[in-house]
């Protein structure tokens, strides 16, 4: 198996090998990498959660305090919001990633519910804030600071987990240990690792990663400022990978598809600018997990352009170019690969 991609050092940023994308399940040791800072390192039992703010009952909470509430498993894709940002033009400064900061892989938590069931969510909460142990703790608002938040209903929603176990192990330093959060359908940066405090809050959080950097502006279409939220739809291609060559003759071109609005509904290939073909759909690792799939093309001698493109069930589908904006994010463009056949 190829290994991940390095796209920054320091901050360790890595990007996953496309040829991983032709499983449901992302190896652990394949699963892309996005790190503001440097990752911290936490002992599982000295790991502390905090949970304040507008409630009843502020808690302190152990990871066995956590292990102890119902437990949730869920098959996840995340996928950075940068995702594809090198195939803009201009590029947009930030991670150079291709199209390989996305992937997928069964998290073990406990519903937030639970917590916030716990601690008694009090009138005027409107959203909960999640810190990072890896920046500033002391003003969450601030660049030095990793925060988000979330409004109250997909905070209470039984799929957003804080999880402490991936693919049947405990988290990894890199992907958050002990303890992260996972907001299935939204783009990764919601799914806060290492997170060290939970805040009920009685106004919108207006931190720099919440409104300054994660929101689209520039974007024809959208107003400036808008966050980003759920995923894009898109068709990602793991086999043959670009740049290749294949023999002449049946090739399986092999991918994944997700969207955070909805289910994938089609999957269709083309070749060369001609019509546009479906493929067939394989079984997702469930709900909030790619799913995968399959089209057997008739490899004729030359170079080749194959794209790919998906439609979610909301009728959203992929640009044939990408819409640009500042920090590209959201770049759910056609992704197109380049084979020789031989
Ligand atoms: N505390 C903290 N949480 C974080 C980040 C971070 O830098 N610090 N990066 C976010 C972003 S932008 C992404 S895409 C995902 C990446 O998760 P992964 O490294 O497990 O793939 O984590 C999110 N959670
Ligand atoms: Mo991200």
């Amino acid at each position: 198996m190829p290994r991940r991609t390095v796209r920054e050092r320091d901050p360790y940023n890595a990007g996953t090998p496309m040829e991983a994308l032709c499983r449901p399940i992302t190896p652990t040791d394949l699963f892309y990498v996005r790190n503001h800072f440097d990752v911290p390192e936490i002992e599982a039992d000295e790991w502390r959660l905090r949970f304040g703010g507008v409630v009843e009952r502020p808690l302190e909470l152990a990871l066995s305090d956590l292990r102890a509430l119902p437990p949730r498993t869920l098959a996840v894709t995340l996928e950075c919001a940068g995702n594809g940002r090198t195939r803009m033009r201009p590029v947009p400064s930030g991670t150079p990633w291709a199209f390989d900061a996305v992937s997928t892989a069964r998290f073990t938590g406990t519903s937030l519910v639970h917590l916030l069931d716990a601690a008694g969510v009090r009138r005027g909460a409107v959203e909960v804030l999640f810190v990072g142990a890896d920046g500033e703790e002391a003003d969450p608002r601030s660049e030095a600071a990793f925060a988000r938040s979330l409004p109250l209903d997909v905070a209470r929603h039984p799929d957003t987990i804080l999880a402490w176990g991936m693919n049947g192990s405990p988290l990894r330093p890199q992907h958050g240990h002990p303890v992260r959060l996972v907001v299935p359908g939204w783009y990764a940066v919601a799914s806060v690792k290492w997170v060290a405090r939970i805040d009920l809050l009685d106004a919108p959080f207006r931190g720099h990663w919440q409104t300054t950097k994660y929101v689209y502006d520039g974007m024809e279409g959208v107003p400036d400022g808008t966050p980003v939220e759920a995923m894009r739809v898109r068709a990602a291609i793991a086999r043959p990978a670009d740049g290749t060559s294949v023999p002449a003759g049946p090739v399986v071109v092999r991918g994944t598809a997700w969207s955070g609005a909805g289910r994938i509904r089609k999957v269709e290939v083309r070749v060369d600018d001609g019509a546009w073909v479906e493929a067939a759909l394989g079984r997702s690792a469930g709900r909030h997990g790619a799913t995968p799939w399959t089209w057997t093309w008739r490899a004729r001698k030359g170079r080749r352009r194959i794209e790919a493109r998906a439609t979610d069930e909301t009728g959203a589908t992929q640009p044939l170019v990408p819409v640009w904006n500042h920090h590209g994010y959201g770049n759910n463009v056609v992704q197109r690969v380049e084979i020789d056949v031989d």
